[in-house]
């Protein structure tokens, strides 16, 4: 059986184009920084993130680990949002291999921090205290229902940031959606950070990689820590080759997913048993709860759908997300909404 697959935008295979570029890519050794096709990828990354500099990494998480860990010593703190995917599902690599501790703020519903509560958390020189040293966003927030933040705000938590000698690492792994749905040049939302990590292996279809962009001297001492990790990879460029075809084809098309997650939404939210979450989708992200009338549990549900052909992610006790993306198309909307209504019935 195919199968829909809504757990995630990292479910999305390479398209045959990026197939094709993976199969023709001129390679070298990208630890002695000969790979031509990765050496391409970093120079248009940066360019399209409006930064000096940017490295060609594994994952989304190892982007984040080593961007606060060029930003961070041991001892540091960093201020994190408590649902920061940073916070809760990067196995606590900033701590575990960092030593840098995080400090959780309350998310609000757009997936921002409260400039008044950064500034609270700010410590004192006390010996008592480790030192605060930079705020982590996320744009979109994931956890927060695929919400996005404004460039006003952004510029707004990087001034106050750097008035207090802060830095800013932003998660922006899906920072393409978050300026699609708000038909800006991503490089009003990346251009004030300090860094960002943004992923090609999600609604952009590259099988794998991210990239981490900042200044030369921050991308200096992520290459260190990039090979400290184990990320320092060799003829990388076949799959670099897939993310220069992600960054040059795949970027605008993301609106068309957004306009499939609310038409999705709409389906489901007139299924008796289904409650929307509120404010969403504002991107690829449709996030819904089961009434209390519904008896069977989330994996029940999901069990069933299966059985359709369609796969969703339960991430709570009543919880589905589910997340739109480069291979569902409108039909595929209308066969999920009819699988949702034959498994509530
Ligand atoms: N998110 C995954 C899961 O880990 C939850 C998903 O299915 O959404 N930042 C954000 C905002 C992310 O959503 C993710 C992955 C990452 C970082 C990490 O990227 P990878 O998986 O490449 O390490």
């Amino acid at each position: 059986m195919e199968f829909i697959d809504l757990r995630s935008d990292t479910v999305t295979q390479p398209t045959a184009a990026m197939r094709q570029a993976m199969a023709e890519a001129p390679v070298g050794d990208d630890v002695y920084g000969e790979d031509p096709t990765v050496n391409r990828l970093q120079e248009l990354a940066a360019q399209r993130m409006g930064k000096e500099a940017a490295l060609f990494v594994a994952s989304g998480t190892m982007g984040n680990l080593a961007g606060i860990l060029s930003h961070c010593q041991r001892g540091d703190e960093a201020i994190v949002g408590n649902k920061a995917h940073t916070f809760l599902f990067e196995a606590g690599g900033i701590s575990v291999l960092g030593g840098v501790h995080s400090c959780q703020l309350p998310n609000q519903p757009d997936g921002s921090l409260k400039i008044e509560e950064i500034e609270a958390a700010i410590r004192q020189d006390d010996p008592h205290d480790p030192i605060t040293r930079l705020i982590c966003l996320e744009n979109t927030h994931n956890r927060c229902g695929g919400t996005y933040q404004a460039p006003g705000y952004v510029q707004k938590v990087v001034a106050f940031a750097h008035a207090r000698g802060l830095f800013v690492h932003l998660d922006g792994a899906r920072i393409f959606n978050a300026a699609a749905a708000q038909q800006v040049d991503v490089k009003e939302l990346t251009g004030p950070v300090d860094s960002v990590t943004f992923c090609l292996s999600k609604g952009l279809c590259a099988p794998v990689g991210s990239v981490l962009c900042g200044s030369q001297e921050f991308i200096h001492k992520a290459l260190r820590l990039r090979k400290m990790l184990g990320g320092g990879m060799r003829q990388a460029g076949i799959l670099a080759a897939a993310g220069i075809v992600a960054l040059e084809t795949m970027t605008a098309r993301l609106v068309e997913d957004h306009a499939r997650a609310r038409n999705l939404a709409d389906g489901l939210k007139r299924i008796p048993g289904i409650i929307l979450d509120p404010g969403i989708p504002a991107t690829n992200m449709v996030f819904i709860e089961l009434t209390p009338a519904v008896k069977s549990s989330p994996q029940e549900v999901a069990d069933k759908l299966k059985q359709d052909g369609i796969l969703v992610g339960v991430v709570g006790p009543r919880h589905f997300r589910l997340v739109l993306h480069y291979w569902i198309d409108d039909p595929g909307v209308e066969k999920t909404i009819t699988a949702f209504r034959h498994a509530l019935k």
